[in-house]
Order: C-alpha cells, then structure tokens, then sequence
C-alpha cells in the first residue's frame, strides 16, 4: 500500500508498474523489522542464486553481508551512460546524448514486463539530511534487495522523506532501476534532466544502480544547482581544527579512485597529533554547495554512508574507513576468508587468506593464487558502510544547515606536470585551474586503466550538462560570492621518480599539505608567483617526522617545469576547442594568459 498521499508520486509509481508487471510491490518504510525481513529473505536464497547475499562472522563483523555481482558488472559503464536532454548542445560534447522520446521509445520494451515473477521495491528517500533546505527527495523504484539495503545506508531512506516531499509536491527524481537480465549488450544508465527522471537497466552494480549518489546527486543535481544557483560537485568535505584556531572546512574534488575517502578521513601525523589538531569527515564523495545568508558558500553532504574502495585499505592508510566497515556494512567483489567468513581484499595486511574465495566465486589457495599474481578482490571491489560508523564523523554531520567552506581542492593523479601543491590567483583562475584538471583513469569504471585524460573538476563523468555551461555556472558563482567565495588550490600526491614510485608518501602527511592551505586562507603563509599559481615555499611543507622526505625532495615536488606545462597548454587548447561557442570567453582567456606566462 502506498506510504504517502502524494498524487504525483502515486501516479507515477503506478505508470511504472503498469510498465514492468511485477507480482508484488512493497513499499519501502525504513523500518528495522522491514530490513531485517529483506535481509533474511535474500541471505536464503539458494547457492547460485545472482542476488544472494551472504552473513558474515557476527562477531567479528556484526550485522555485515557481502555479494557478488557478476563479472560483467562491476564498475560504472561510461560509455553506456547517457544524458537525454531535448537538444544535444545541451548535454554537451562530453556526454552520450540521445533525444528524450527516442530513448523513452527504446527502453520501454525493456522495461515491459520486466518485473513479471519479481517484487518492485518502491524506495522513498532524501539525499540530505531529512528537512534541511538544500536537501532534495528521490524515489526509486527497484526489483533488486541489494538496491534497497545499500540506499539504507547511503541515504535517509523511508517513510520520512514523502513526509519531508509534502503532499503536494512534484520536486521528487523519478529513478527507475531494474537488473533485467544483467545482460551488458542491452545495459543502460540514462539521465532526464529535463523530467527529474533516471532510467538505470541491466547492471546491479553501485554506481549505475544506487540511483541516489551518482546518478542523482552529480548528473541530475549539476542540472538542477545551475537553474536554482547551486552546485553538485564530486567533492569530499572536511573539518580541520588547528590548537587553538577555528575549524575551517575544505571541499576537495579528485576523481574516481584517486583518494578522496582517503583524504576525507585522514589521521594527521604524530607531530600534528601531539600539537593538538583535529580532523573532521562531513562526506567523502559527494557536497552540494550553495550560498548561505552570511554571504559564504555553504556545504552539505548529501549522502548517508561511504561507498568506498576496498583495496588498499588498512589499518594503516585509512584506519577510519577501516573501523567505519566493521558493522552493519555490505561488501562487494571483495574475497572471503572460508575460515572465519571474514572478508579480505588487496592492501588490507599482507596475509591473504589459505582458504579463499576470490571475488568472481571460485574457492582458491588465497596464498598461492596471489602470488601467481591474481588478485583475491575485484580492484573496484567497495564497502557500504554507514557514515556514523566512521570514529571521526562530524559533530555538524547531521546539520541542516551544512557547514561553510574555506577552501576548495583540486587534485588528479599526474605522474610528471601538476605540482605537490598550489594556489590559484583568484577565483577565475581557480575555475581555470579546475577546468584543465586530467588524472589517469582507474578501475571505478569500466575501460582501460592509466590513461591520463582530462577531467574537469572530477565531474567527467557526472556533469548532467553541457560542460561549457558548468564552466560559465562556476564563474557566475563566483561572481554571486565576491570577497567571500573559497579560496581554490590544487595538489597532486601522485608525482613519481623515474622509477615509476610515489614520490610523496601521501595519506595522512598530506596534512602537511592542508596545514600550508589552511594557513593561506588565513593570510599566514607566503608563497612564490609561478606561470601556474602561488606555489609554496619548499621550506613552509612542515617534512618533521618524514624519514625519506628532505627540503630537496620538497622543492622537486614543487617544481614547475614549463616544457611539460607548454605540452599540458597544448593538449589543454584541444580539449576547450570541442567545446565551440560554449567555452566562457573568460575561461580561453585564462588559457591565453597561461599560454603567455609560459613563454
Ligand atoms: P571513489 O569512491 O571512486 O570516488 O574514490 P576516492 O576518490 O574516494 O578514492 P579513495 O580514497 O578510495 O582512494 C583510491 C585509491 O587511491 C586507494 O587504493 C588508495 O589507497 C589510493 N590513495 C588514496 N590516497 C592516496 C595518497 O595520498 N597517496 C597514494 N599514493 N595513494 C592514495
Ligand atoms: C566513483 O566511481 O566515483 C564512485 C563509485 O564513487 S560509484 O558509485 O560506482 O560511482
Ligand atoms: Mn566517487
């Protein structure tokens, strides 16, 4: 029975089951009785069975399941991921784009019947917290139980959000997800700006069915925060709390698998740590920003939990993403230890279990078949996990107001060009800065790995847009904050010696790097005018502590070399042509001015 009076949302719940037939259709309450029904039901299903999720060790991990999915299915499927605005110019030339009425046409027989001997799952809930004003409603209907227990943890799921909707109200994204027959040739994940509509079918991996995160919160809320003032951005949030200073709050945007949970939950340096400073995570993949009656940016996280990259997770690099997987949380694509049903991926100790059971099923010498070179888990294998889980979780996590950003972060992973660390001019060229931002690719989608390519604030992926409009809705934002817009910086923790190593030992000492940033902002450090930014002095990085770190090592992580950066302006120029007339004028000027501090 429907949970709420809403016509609009009643009306559309019903144009979807007349479309896939299913047998039943339940409405999703957020009760723990609910849950616990569905948990009990999927963990039953029989051996074999492609939704079966499994308990793990109740002591050791309480209240934890894991799943596989098939190995079709197990990263985010760019090139099968479109955005059907009514004009092309308006998805832009980074988009796949198809008309509206023509991928309506085209999917509809999907759809028809498609539930027919399966449950749809009607899934109320709100990306923010359940009342703030920046917060939206969604609703997601589904026939996959794995959907509704992941949108558990990563959103406020329930009942509460058609109260929050109201019983009026028509501002709700519609998604419509269905496994189908997880068949990759007929997978798609299409996005209706336009009609606050998603269709996802086919997959029933994270980010191409948790409709929530990428699919709303990027594509459909860039859309929505340009026509109301705005902005969705792959950002992660964080509070740092200097002795005695106030906190500041840092937005940084890295793209997928580049280190922004990492970064979100970072444990600053012993030395920091016996000063006294704190750090906060209020998200670690996803803030919506807007600007807020002071006058400053202000910024939510509009997710509920983590859904992080499992490899290389430690005790040691990430211990709070880490403690946060300990209960209550879903795992995927990772390996099983058969002994203790505990689970195990790649970077977690350096003791993969004997009896294994790597991510695709197969029960395997854990031992033998890695030093083989195979790998247990899937390299985009990821925890569920729920944000208050997370031992350094914002005190204003739950806030509804969000908290106010001081600097912003740009960052990709450049083996050679992009420095440790620097700040732009102003806030232009800090859009500039954003906009030019390349990293190699990795595993969070599906295609070749280590290719550098250029992806404008993180948001390649996930701008519901024409890419020349979200430049030009950066500069007017600027314009909207004037003297109190953030401050913008880039890093890069990925510099490599000619070896191919990291040069930066990364994770928690980029502290030292936050230290510098959070110290600009407050006027405190100086800085060098180089042809790209302010560049810090190597001596202000803070290297006490660091065993192979020296003031030398410092000022080659700092170096601008203009030849690359020519090379880098080059590819740069390309990379603007494609988008025409939609290129800010401001934004190729940048490029111009680049282009003259270089020569
Ligand atoms: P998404 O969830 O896909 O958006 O990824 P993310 O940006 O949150 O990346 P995450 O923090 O999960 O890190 C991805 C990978 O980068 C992991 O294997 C980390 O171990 C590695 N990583 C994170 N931070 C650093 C760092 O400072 N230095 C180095 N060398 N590796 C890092
Ligand atoms: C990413 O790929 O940036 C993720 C994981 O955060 S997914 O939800 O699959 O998009
Ligand atoms: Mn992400």
């Amino acid at each position: 029975m429907s949970l709420t009076k809403n016509p609009n949302v009643n009306k559309w719940v019903d144009e979807m089951i007349a479309l896939c037939k299913p047998d039943n259709v339940v409405w999703i309450d957020g009760s723990q009785a609910q849950l616990d029904a569905l948990t009990e039901e999927v963990v039953n299903l029989p051996e074999g069975s492609r939704d079966k999720l499994y308990k793990l060790n109740e002591e050791k991990l309480p209240g934890c399941l894991y799943h596989r999915t098939l190995p079709n299915d197990v990263a985010r499927v760019e090139d099968r991921t479109f955005i059907c605005s009514k004009e092309k110019i308006d998805a832009g030339p980074t988009n796949n784009w198809c008309a509206p009425d023509e991928m309506y046409a085209k999917l509809t027989p999907l759809y028809d019947g498609v539930m027919k001997g399966r449950t749809m799952y009607v899934i109320p809930y709100s990306m923010g917290p359940i009342g703030s004003p920046l917060a939206k409603v969604g609703v997601e209907v589904s026939d996959s139980i794995y959907v509704v227990l992941n949108m558990n943890i990563m959103t406020r799921m329930g009942a509460a959000a058609f109260e929050n909707l109201g019983d009026t109200s028509n501002d709700f994204v519609r998604g419509l997800h269905s496994k189908a027959d997880v068949d990759p040739e007929n997978r798609y994940i299409c996005h209706f700006p336009e009609d606050n509509t998603i269709w996802s079918i086919n997959s029933a991996y994270g980010g191409n069915v948790l409709l929530g995160k990428k699919c709303f919160a990027l594509r459909i809320a860039s859309y929505q925060g340009k026509n109301e003032q705005w902005m969705a951005e792959h950002m992660l949030i964080l509070g740092i709390k200097k002795p005695g200073g106030e906190m500041k709050y840092v937005c940084a945007a890295f793209p997928s698998a580049c280190g922004k949970t990492n970064l979100a939950m970072l444990i600053p340096p012993e030395g920091y740590r016996a000063k006294g400073y704190e750090v906060y995570t209020v998200g670690d993949d996803i803030a919506w920003l807007k600007k807020g009656e002071d006058g400053r940016l202000w910024a939510i996280n509009p997710e509920n939990g983590f859904f992080g990259v499992a490899p290389g997770t430690s005790e040691k690099t990430n211990y709070n993403a880490l403690a946060s997987t300990r209960k209550n949380t879903i795992f995927t694509n990772v390996s099983l230890n058969n002994d203790d049903n505990t689970v195990w991926w790649e970077g977690l100790d350096k003791n993969p279990p004997v009896n294994a059971t790597e991510w695709k099923g197969a029960i395997v010498n854990g031992v033998e078949y890695t030093k083989e070179g195979n790998k247990l888990a899937h390299p985009n294998s990821r925890f569920t996990a729920p944000a208050i889980n997370c031992p350094c979780i914002s005190p204003e996590f739950n806030n509804p107001k969000g908290v106010p950003i001081d600097a912003i972060v740009f960052g990709g992973r450049r083996a050679k060009t992009a420095p440790l660390v620097y700040q732009s001019f102003d806030w232009a060229h800090g859009t500039f800065v954003g906009a030019i931002m390349a990293s190699e690719t990795t595993a969070a989608a599906a295609g070749q790995v280590g290719v550098v390519r250029r992806d404008p604030m993180a948001m390649i992926p996930f701008c519901g847009y024409n890419m020349g409009d979200y430049f030009g809705h950066w500069l007017e934002m600027g314009d909207l904050l004037g003297e109190k817009a953030p401050k913008i910086f880039n890093v890069n923790w990925f510099r490599t010696d000619d070896e191919g190593h990291f040069i930066w030992p990364g994770f928690g000492d980029n502290m030292r790097v936050l230290d510098w940033i959070i110290e600009r902002c407050d006027g405190n450090a100086e800085a060098n005018e180089t042809a790209i930014g302010y560049v810090p002095n190597a001596k202000d990085i803070d290297i006490e502590g660091l065993d192979d770190i020296t003031l030398e090592t410092v000022e080659d992580l700092l170096t601008v070399d203009k030849e690359l950066w020519k090379q880098d302006a080059a590819n740069i120029k390309e990379f603007f042509a494609k988008f025409g007339g939609k290129l800010p004028a401001k934004i190729a000027e940048q490029l111009e001015n680049l282009e003259k501090r270089l020569s």
